[in-house]
């Protein structure tokens, strides 16, 4: 299995982390750390000394409850950054779900664009199905962040945010999207309550042999962690990492996080000890 992406070919043997860049003022774990470019070059750098595979650079928070910025306002915070990350020899992707945010990332180069939105706002999807190698991320969101806490009614949430990824997968395929472009995403903290997001980790395998596609996974420092251990959100490392094992363990080809060190170490670990 690999992941096709506009410079890198990414094997998806070995498991994959995704190091979170976020150039906000609001984000949830990290809010207002890496606003400056040069902050968010220098969080880039260490990321990628730390071992991360993928830098995931976002100017918008997603945290139930926020509003969006305005797009010229996210386009000035993750371009400039993403410009300088492009130079660091891993791939870039842009998390977004703004089409003109897309295009100009697109169009520096990009390798990825990762959107909470599954490509659902007008023009996004035609804006990735213009560029043949870029990947894409998908993810099962209901709603908006502002309003998603409210939209959490599932018989049975395993099933549906399956039958949600796979219907989402189709459409974008049917666009022109290649399949081998192509992760999928349940969307961890995103219109759903902590027993949906546990029972998405318990039952993951029936995803991942569902789906034709990867699975790339966001558990870092999430509320529900917050609630198994009773942590605030700046010390939910021990948490996050053994979210991200029990993630792969079950299957996630790439995990999402803040904290790369400490997952590289314990992903290293897992393989010796349960990997191919
Ligand atoms: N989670 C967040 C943002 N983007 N993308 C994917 N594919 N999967 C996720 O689970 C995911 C995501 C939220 O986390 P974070 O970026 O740390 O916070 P914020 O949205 O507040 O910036």
């Amino acid at each position: 299995m690999h992941w096709q992406t506009t410079r890198f070919r990414i094997d998806l043997c070995r498991p994959q982390v995704m190091g979170i860049v976020n150039v906000t003022p609001d984000s949830f774990a990290d809010g207002g750390c890496h606003v400056t470019t040069a902050a968010a070059l220098a969080h880039c750098e260490r990321l990628v000394a730390e071992g991360a595979d993928i830098l995931d650079i976002g100017g918008e928070s997603t945290r139930p409850g926020a509003t969006a910025p305005d797009t010229a306002q996210e386009a000035a915070r993750v371009l400039p950054v993403i410009e300088g990350a492009l130079r660091l020899g891993v791939p870039v992707s842009v998390d977004t779900s703004e089409p003109k945010v897309m295009r100009a990332a697109l169009a520096l180069g990009v390798d990825i664009v990762n959107d909470v939105r599954a490509l659902r706002r007008p023009g996004a999807l035609a804006c990735v199905a213009e560029y043949p190698a870029a990947g894409v991320c998908l993810m099962h969101m209901r709603g908006e962040p502002a309003t998603m806490s409210a939209q959490v009614d599932y018989d049975d949430v395993v099933v549906e945010v399956g039958d949600f990824l796979a219907e989402r997968a189709a459409q974008v395929m049917a666009a022109g999207i290649v399949a081998d472009r192509i992760v999928l995403d349940p969307g961890i903290g995103f219109a759903k309550r902590p027993e949906h997001n546990l029972a998405l980790l318990r039952r993951q395998r029936e995803m991942v042999a569902r789906l034709s596609r990867p699975l790339l996974v966001g558990w870092s420092r999430k509320g529900t962690l917050g609630l198994l251990t009773g942590r605030a959100v700046q010390d939910r490392l021990a948490a996050s990492v053994a979210a991200a094992l029990a993630a792969v363990h079950h299957g996630a080809a790439v995990v999402r996080v803040h904290d790369v060190a400490a997952t590289v170490d314990a992903l290293k670990v897992w393989q010796a000890a349960c990997g191919d």
